[in-house]
C-alpha cells in the first residue's frame, strides 16, 4: 500500500491555510458538534439557533495509517467566544497515546491547551513561526484568544489515531475564558474523574 503513494505537495497558502488548488477539502466543526464542551449551555443553544457558526475547518489526507506515514495538514480556528470561552477544537488524545504532534503556527495566534491522563496541565501561546511540539500521552486542544483566524500547520504519526471518547466523558481539566479582555485559565467546573 505504502508503495503506491507517490511524492507529492500540496499548495497550503501561508496565512490563510486553504489548499489553493482545491485538490483537498478541509473538514468542519461548527458549536453543535462539540456543544456539551462549552461551560456557557445557554450561549452555545443561543449561537446553534442563529447559524450554528463554523468553529474550525482542518486538512486531513488519505493516506494509509501506517506507522512509517505522516498525517499533515493546516487547521483554521476562527476567532469568537461562546459566552465567555473562546473558540476552540475539540480536543483529543491520540488512540495510540505516545504518539507526539507537532504544530506551526502561520497566522493569528492563540494557545495550545494539554493535558496528560495523570492531570498534568500545560498552556503554550502559538504566534506566526512557534513550532510546539505536543509529547505523546498530552491531549491537545487548540484556542483562538485573538481577533482573526488562528492558522497552524500540523503534522503526526499517521496511524496514531484520535481518541475523543475521554474529553467527550470527562471534558478537560482546565478552561480558557475571557476576563477583563484577557485569557484565564480557571479549573473547569464540569471536569469529572472517571
Ligand atoms: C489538527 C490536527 C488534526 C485534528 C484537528 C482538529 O488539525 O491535530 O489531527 O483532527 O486539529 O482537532 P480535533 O480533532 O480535536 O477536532
Ligand atoms: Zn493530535
Amino acid at each position: 500500500m505504502m508503495a503506491d503513494v507517490k511524492p507529492f505537495v500540496l499548495d497550503f497558502d501561508r496565512l490563510t491555510g486553504f489548499c489553493k488548488s482545491g485538490k483537498i477539502q478541509p473538514m468542519q466543526r461548527r458549536v453543535s458538534n462539540m456543544a456539551s464542551q462549552f461551560i456557557d449551555q445557554e450561549a452555545a443553544r443561543r449561537l446553534m439557533e442563529n447559524g450554528d457558526p463554523l468553529l474550525y475547518e482542518f486538512y486531513g489526507l488519505d493516506l494509509p495509517e501506517k506507522d512509517g506515514a505522516l498525517q499533515f495538514g493546516t487547521t483554521i480556528l476562527y476567532p469568537g467566544k461562546v459566552g465567555k470561552e473562546y473558540f476552540m477544537t475539540k480536543g483529543h488524545f491520540h488512540t495510540i497515546l505516545d504518539t507526539a504532534e507537532v504544530y506551526y503556527g502561520l497566522s493569528g495566534h492563540g494557545v495550545m491547551l494539554m493535558e496528560t491522563p495523570e492531570g498534568e496541565v500545560e498552556c503554550k501561546e502559538v504566534h506566526p513561526g512557534d513550532a510546539l511540539y505536543v509529547p505523546g500521552r498530552w491531549a491537545h486542544r487548540s484556542i483562538n484568544t485573538g481577533d482573526e483566524p488562528l492558522v497552524m500547520f500540523f503534522v503526526y504519526r499517521a496511524d496514531a489515531g484520535h481518541d475523543y471518547g475521554t474529553i467527550e466523558k470527562k471534558g478537560y481539566r482546565k478552561i480558557l475564558v475571557e476576563q477583563d479582555g484577557e485569557p484565564v485559565l480557571l479549573d473547569n467546573p464540569k471536569w469529572q474523574e472517571a
